[in-house]
């Protein structure tokens, strides 16, 4: 981007603040959608149909007069895999900001979904990129591009960094690498603000079920709460450097601001395996820890209520795992100012407490 363009484009921003957010119904999308409301921006969110509503995220802020003036906040039907609703979306809303989220975002998941993964994760970045360019926006929009630590796979370099070399491990990873370069290549070949959030894990109360951190805190409070027994995990000894979405998403809007289009590492610069997530986990509840193959008694059999088993069951197990992931935010820190407020530990207090509530609430949640 020359010296003209970024100017061109920072007068047009200046008078309109319009985000269109794809995986507006995610973790990351709905805490991304509060915290632009908030800052005053129209917000606009893409959604796919669904046989239930999967709005369950983001419905408390239509019904929140304090975050938003009515009309702040509009959903459009749309896919990443069709690319005329994208092109139709962006020409109506014609935003200044495109954060690009959606995506098939489970890593275990893509080894089922392989070519479904590549068309939404990786294809469907060409095709916002496209859509934009369709719409002759690739001058006025600034572009995010939700990019992964996933990308680091099999261990070359710790920390990681913007500079580390990429392996992914899985097809998910593998579709987010093409996404990341498409991302550059955009921003090289048609001088557009497109840039790559390089996101290690990050979590939250409103963290898919289905991730391990969700699934441990969700099954530490139904064992609080006498619903259930035992706790089953895949790799206990993986890796990750686990950081809380409010800090992240912050993070994105940060790298849009930026004088220029460059990528960045998003992560806290501490790791925890799962094995330690689960000690931290159930702490909070006071209860102690047998492991399967420690101990004497069978899985489920034990009778001192302040014990609790966890079993191993390889169903969980990926066929290539990626099992070391550490950042260094160090680039964020310095051009960014960016800087993890949430620890570790107030992560998993936050997290266990809210299943707590919520299993309280409806023990079928
Ligand atoms: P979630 O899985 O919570 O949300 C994914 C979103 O993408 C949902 O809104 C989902 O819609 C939407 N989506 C899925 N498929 C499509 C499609 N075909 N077309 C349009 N939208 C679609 O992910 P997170 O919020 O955790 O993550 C956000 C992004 O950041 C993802 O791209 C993820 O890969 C990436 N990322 C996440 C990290 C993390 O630790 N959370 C770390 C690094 C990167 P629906 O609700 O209908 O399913
Ligand atoms: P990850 O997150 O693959 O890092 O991708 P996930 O929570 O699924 O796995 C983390 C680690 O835990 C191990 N594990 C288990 N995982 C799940 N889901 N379920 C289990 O029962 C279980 N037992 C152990 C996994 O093997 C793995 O090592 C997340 C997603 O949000 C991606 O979209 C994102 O890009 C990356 O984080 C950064």
């Amino acid at each position: 981007m020359t010296p003209q363009d970024s100017q061109v484009a920072t007068n047009a921003r200046s008078q309109r603040k319009v985000a269109l957010i794809t995986g507006i119904t995610g973790q990351d999308g709905s805490y991304l959608t509060e915290f632009l409301l908030e800052k005053g921006y129209e917000v606009h969110g893409v959604i796919r149909r669904s046989s239930s509503f999967n709005t369950g995220r983001i419905n408390h802020l239509y019904a929140n007069p304090a975050l938003h003036q009515e009309g702040a906040m509009k959903l459009h039907y749309g896919d990443l895999n069709d690319s005329s609703s994208l092109v139709k979306i962006i020409a109506s809303v014609k935003p200044t900001e495109i954060y690009n989220l959606g995506a098939m975002s489970h890593v275990k998941i893509s080894f089922d979904l392989s070519e479904y993964t590549a068309d939404v994760d990786a294809v469907g970045t060409l095709r916002i990129l496209d859509a934009i360019r369709t719409c002759g926006l690739e001058k006025e929009v600034r572009f995010y591009q939700a990019s992964t630590s996933e990308l680091y796979g099999k261990v070359q370099e710790i920390p990681q960094s913007e500079t580390t070399p990429f392996y992914p491990r899985s097809p998910y990873a593998a579709a987010k690498l093409y996404a990341y370069w498409i991302t550059i290549n955009y921003r090289e070949a048609y001088n557009m603000f497109a840039v790559n959030g390089i996101l290690f894990n990050h979590e939250s109360p409103r963290r898919g079920d289905n991730f391990v951190t969700r699934k441990i805190t969700r099954s530490v409070a139904k064992i609080h709460l006498q619903q259930q027994e035992v706790l089953e995990l895949g790799a206990l000894d993986s890796k990750r450097d686990w950081g809380h979405a409010r800090d992240y998403i912050e993070a994105m809007w940060l790298m849009l601001q930026h004088d220029t289009p460059e990528d960045f590492v998003i992560a806290t610069g501490e790791t925890h395996s799962v094995r330690e997530f689960v000690e931290a986990a159930f702490q909070e509840i006071g209860k102690r820890i047998i492991w399967e193959g420690e101990g004497i008694n069978e899985v489920g059999k034990e009778k001192d209520t302040g014990v609790v088993r966890i079993k191993i069951n390889p169903k969980y197990f990926r066929p290539t795992e990626v099992d070391l992931l550490i950042g260094t935010p160090k680039k964020a820190e310095e051009k960014l100012h960016w800087k993890p407020k949430i620890t570790f530990r107030e992560l998993v207090k936050e997290m266990v407490a809210a299943d707590i509530a919520l299993m309280k609430k409806d023990p079928t949640a």
